[in-house]
């Protein structure tokens, strides 16, 4: 199956600059050479446009508190979401670059919007804050919420993704849990593994559980790699880095048995790449690690 790389240049779901670079860098990084190494045909679809924050109307740019950008957020997801749609109704397999993680909504509303779909979310954080509960107002910690129409996101049918249901996410990595995410985790039918997990049963075993759950039932999955799912000291170039992360070896084990159920069963629909931050990277090697969880997950082997 070929290969759609789309890049969002997005950095107002974080509030911070730098992670609009992300796409740049990992394409810098060897990405479209990686991708043709491993023998997977790769088409790039150049990035999105994205509004920068000086475009921002003086009077408008009074920061909204609980959701800061969210009109912009919505106007690139939308575009967004018709690309990934477009790229899975030709055939390919849409591999989105971010970009901010606010970017997985329209990736979400995409790949669910003629399926019913999985997602398995390798991240630090749960990403399921709403306007209600946000601590920073950043929408990069509410795309999962948004996308199952939590909270207020029960009003902004934009963000909703219609083929995927709580029973079918699953988290894996969490270390960077904020309060009311933790009820709201509860209280839903999402399964949720955290770094202790992965400790005590190792992230193959977590990674394959995480696979059977996220399948059950649907068409194919979405695959969310958040690059601070890592431990800092593998992936240094992302905005909220949180200690205690998965190391090299265990992500990439986790991406090769995806891979391997991929290539058995075919389950994989979307995939994507976000948080890489040039500006806060060490010489790109963020972007560069980006590029080779990419390759696991898509099939790369050494023999
Ligand atoms: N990410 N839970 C924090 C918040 O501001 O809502 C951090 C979110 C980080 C989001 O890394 O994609
Ligand atoms: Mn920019
Ligand atoms: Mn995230
Ligand atoms: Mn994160």
């Amino acid at each position: 199956m070929t290969i759609s790389t789309i890049g969002v240049p997005m950095d107002l779901g974080a509030d911070r600059r730098g992670v609009d670079m992300g796409p740049s860098a990992i394409r810098y990084a060897g990405l479209a050479s990686t991708l043709d190494s491993i023998g997977r045909s790769c088409v790039d679809a150049g990035d999105l446009t994205v509004p920068h924050a000086e475009e921002r109307d003086p009077e408008a740019r009074s920061i909204e508190a609980n959701a800061k950008y969210l009109d912009e957020v919505e106007s690139v997801c939308t575009r967004l979401a018709d690309e990934v749609a477009s790229s899975i109704d030709g055939g390919a397999l849409p591999l989105v670059l971010g970009g901010d993680h606010s970017i997985a909504i329209g990736t979400l509303a995409g790949a669910s919007r003629d399926a019913e779909i999985g997602a398995i979310w390798f991240d630090a954080h749960s990403d399921v804050n709403t306007p209600e509960t946000t601590p920073s107002g950043n929408v990069h910690g509410m795309p999962l919420a948004a996308a199952l129409g939590m909270g207020t996101f029960a009003d902004t049918p934009w963000a909703n993704a219609s083929g995927l249901r709580e029973e079918n996410v699953v988290l894996v990595g969490l270390r960077s849990v904020d309060e009311p995410e933790r009820e709201r985790i509860r209280d839903s039918a999402i399964t949720a593994y955290t770094m202790s997990d992965i400790d005590q049963r190792g992230v193959v075993d977590v990674t394959e559980e995480a696979l059977d759950i996220a399948t059950d039932g649907v068409d194919g999955i979405h695959v969310s790699l958040d690059l601070d799912w890592l431990d800092p000291s593998h992936a240094p170039g992302v905005g909220t880095p949180v200690r205690g992360g998965v190391t090299y070896r265990e992500a990439h084990s986790a991406l090769e048995t995806l891979a391997d159920r991929d290539e058995y069963e075919g389950i994989l629909r979307s995939l994507e790449v976000v948080e890489a931050n040039p500006i806060l990277d060490s010489h790109n090697e963020t972007a560069e690690l980006g590029v080779e969880l990419a390759a696991s997950a898509l099939g790369k082997r050494v023999l």
